[in-house]
């Protein structure tokens, strides 16, 4: 089960994962990109899904029969305002999605990871879950929640047949994020990458998650950061001009 797999991350987990011999069950709102993706990739099922709706959440978990990977990937980042100017709607969209989006997803389908017997929880974080930065006040706890909800859920389950993993991608260039955060101000969004040589991909990052999920069962990855090699810390990135 991807979640948020109409476009970016997502999308690419649910190729990847279907590409690995899964069968994915791709969520999202936008019912028809994932028709799309769904007929162009065999093993791939569109699932229509709003992680903010606990009905939608839970009518998910009705129609899935088993799960063995829950990839929490559904959220994003929304304005760029200082913690002063931070907007209420803002934030709290951001904890629908990101935090409380990853906790319905996660309660209703932890039981049939269980049952799975060699369960993986993936959730997604973001380096903005480790380190803070201006202008991302609410990203960055909402990201830092969702870590530590994952480390929270490792400690519950240990004993049980289940894997918690955090990826904690920094900078990736993927479809519509950086628009959105900039409330589709594409010009102020593409100066993010402007002379980074070559931030990470999707793929890269569905590649990274696809390591995780097929480690054998004894095999938990904890977290696992990746950047590109021009960002060595979140502040410090080389850019050619
Ligand atoms: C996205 C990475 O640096 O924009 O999660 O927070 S960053």
């Amino acid at each position: 089960m991807v979640t948020g797999a109409s476009s970016g991350i997502g999308e690419a987990t649910a190729r990847r994962l279907a590409a690995e011999g899964y069968d994915v069950v791709a969520g999202a709102r936008r019912r028809e990109r994932l028709d799309k993706l769904a007929a162009e990739v065999p093993g791939i099922r569109p699932v229509t899904l709003d992680v903010t709706s606990q009905d939608s959440v839970e009518a998910l978990a009705a129609s899935l029969a088993r799960c063995d990977v829950l990839v929490n990937n559904a959220g994003g980042a929304f304005g760029t305002e200082t913690v002063a100017e931070g907007r209420l709607d803002d934030w709290q969209r951001m904890y629908d999605t990101n935090v409380l989006g990853s906790l319905r997803v996660t309660q209703a389908l932890l039981p049939k990871l269980v049952g799975s017997g060699d369960g993986v929880l993936v959730m997604l974080t973001s380096t903005a879950g480790l380190v803070s930065y201006e202008g991302g006040g609410g990203y960055c706890a909402a990201k830092h929640a969702q870590s530590s909800m994952a480390e929270t859920l490792r400690l519950e389950l240990v004993g049980q047949p289940v894997r918690v993993v955090e990826i904690a991608p920094g900078m990736v260039r993927s479809e519509g994020f950086a628009v959105t955060r900039f409330r589709g101000d594409e010009a102020a969004a593409a100066k993010i990458y402007e002379g980074v040589p070559d931030p990470l991909t999707s793929d890269d990052v569905a590649d990274a998650i696809a390591w995780c999920v097929t480690r054998p069962a004894h095999v938990n990855v904890d977290r696992l950061v990746l950047r590109p090699r021009a960002q060595a810390a979140q502040h410090k990135v080389h850019r050619v001009s």
